[in-house]
């Protein structure tokens, strides 16, 4: 289990939060109109024990929301009132954060990182990582812009190849990172491998083997809006959607079989909102419009793809919209490519793999869109810690080297196997 940590994330009452809410928006500047009324931190957050595919897609589906599942323990943010329904199923809800555990008078921040967890990169650091890339290593790298969020932010892209300023015929591989705002471990998992693939070019034989032979992709920072309000106030908010007027789930929002299965929300106050319509959210359209831009002489040249997030330490996979293996475009040989590469990849960084309907199931996620419509080997990792409440969002920064080269050896697998 993750040790306690000093800084905590406040899991206001809906009392507590309606005093706040006032001190809090005027000191961010970032105001939401609507769903503003239930982040998760103002949730109560339980541990229910021995649950299962069917019954964490039922959690879900009363809006409540699986934070991570270990061995079968989930937890859980919820209401009382989606608490109490939950138990009126037969299911045990242990609650295990009740109440503020944050002074009040805690003075807020800047969109930054709190002193002791200044490891963590904040958005403008993210864009002075990618500079400093771009300038260390100019032959190798090429930044672009996917677009911008709902509040103006570019969205970088950044390209690592030999002779990056040239569209080559290497296959493609693209890394995701940070869709959810409170994510933040997933942020530097993007930032990682840019280092990890620019400083080793020249010296590490596999590195520059991948770098000559392959069209590296990184998007930092899916969610720019949404990871900058999450630690822009007096303690971490617990954010996971963008920064809409109405805050959306991002990865709902995807457009392959859209809200087909009851595996998000069209409530939009609650955290797996997945917006009004399929694209709806300028991140996730700018993301789709990069995407659909490596579609070159008729041919998606994107071959494979990991989207980051945390937590529960998983290898994921499509489908998850549906628990069945195989469905329309997901045949039995495919299905078992996928299950292999995720099995293996598992065996190199000790997480658990598995298809991502048996997490839970999600309409509306990337993974379902690029597999279904592009053809893009695509996973989900959920990264460091394997299980826990909130705090399981907000790891120190001490752990961020060890979590993130712990997925060196997979990521060279999948730049490897992106040429199969
Ligand atoms: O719910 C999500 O979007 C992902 N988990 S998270 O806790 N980071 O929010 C999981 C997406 C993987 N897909 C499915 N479980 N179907
Ligand atoms: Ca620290
Ligand atoms: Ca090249
Ligand atoms: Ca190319
Ligand atoms: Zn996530």
């Amino acid at each position: 289990m993750y040790p306690l940590r000093r800084r905590t994330v406040t899991a206001l009452s809906v009392t507590t939060l309606l005093f706040v809410l006032p001190v809090t928006q005027s000191a961010t500047a970032d105001p939401v109109t609507a769903g503003e009324a239930e982040p998760d931190s103002a949730r109560a957050v339980y541990r229910v024990p021995e649950t299962d595919p069917a019954s964490r897609t039922a959690v879900n589906r009363t809006g409540a929301l699986v934070l991570s599942v270990d061995e079968g323990t989930a937890f859980v943010t919820a209401t009382p009132e989606q608490a109490e329904r939950l138990r009126s199923r037969g299911m045990t809800l242990h609650r295990v954060a009740d109440g503020p555990t944050q002074s009040q008078s805690a003075p807020a921040r800047p969109a930054e990182f709190p002193p002791e967890d200044s490891g963590y990169h904040t958005y403008s650091e993210t864009l002075a990582e990618i500079e400093e890339a771009a300038t260390d290593h100019p032959g190798i790298v090429d930044s672009t812009s996917a677009g911008s969020s709902a509040r103006g932010r570019d969205i970088p892209v950044v390209k690592i190849s030999d002779r990056a300023d040239v569209d080559e015929a290497e296959p493609e591989v693209l890394f995701t990172c940070n869709q959810h705002a409170r994510e933040h471990l997933t942020a530097e998992m993007c930032l990682h491998i840019l280092r990890r693939y620019t400083d080793g070019y020249g010296s590490n034989p596999g590195i520059t083997e991948a770098v000559d032979n392959r069209e590296i992709w990184i998007i930092p920072m899916v969610n720019p809006d949404g990871a900058t309000y999450d630690v822009a106030g007096a303690d971490y908010r617990g954010w996971r959607r963008n920064r809409q007027s109405t805050p959306v789930d991002l990865n709902r929002n995807w457009g392959y079989r859209w809200g087909c299965c009851g595996g998000s929300s069209g409530d939009p106050s609650q955290p797996t909102y997945r917006g009004p319509a399929p694209f709806s959210a300028p991140e996730i359209a700018s993301v789709r419009d990069f995407v659909e831009s490596r579609v070159v002489g008729g041919r998606q040249r994107i071959t494979a793809h990991i989207d980051f997030h945390s937590f529960s330490e998983l290898v994921l996979w499509p489908y998850g919209y549906t628990t069945a293996d195989t469905a329309p475009g997901m045949t039995r040989e495919q299905y078992r490519r996928f299950a292999e590469l995720g099995n293996a990849m598992a065996d190199t960084n000790g997480y658990t793999p598995m298809q991502s309907s048996d997490l839970y199931v999600t309409d509306g996620s990337v993974n379902d869109w690029m597999w279904a419509e592009h053809g893009i080997l695509s996973f989900t990792f959920e990264m460091y810690p394997s299980g826990g409440g909130l705090d399981g969002f907000y790891p120190p920064d001490e752990v961020i080297q060890r979590e993130t080269s712990r997925n060196d050896e997979a990521v060279a697998m999948l730049l490897d196997e992106a040429g199969n």
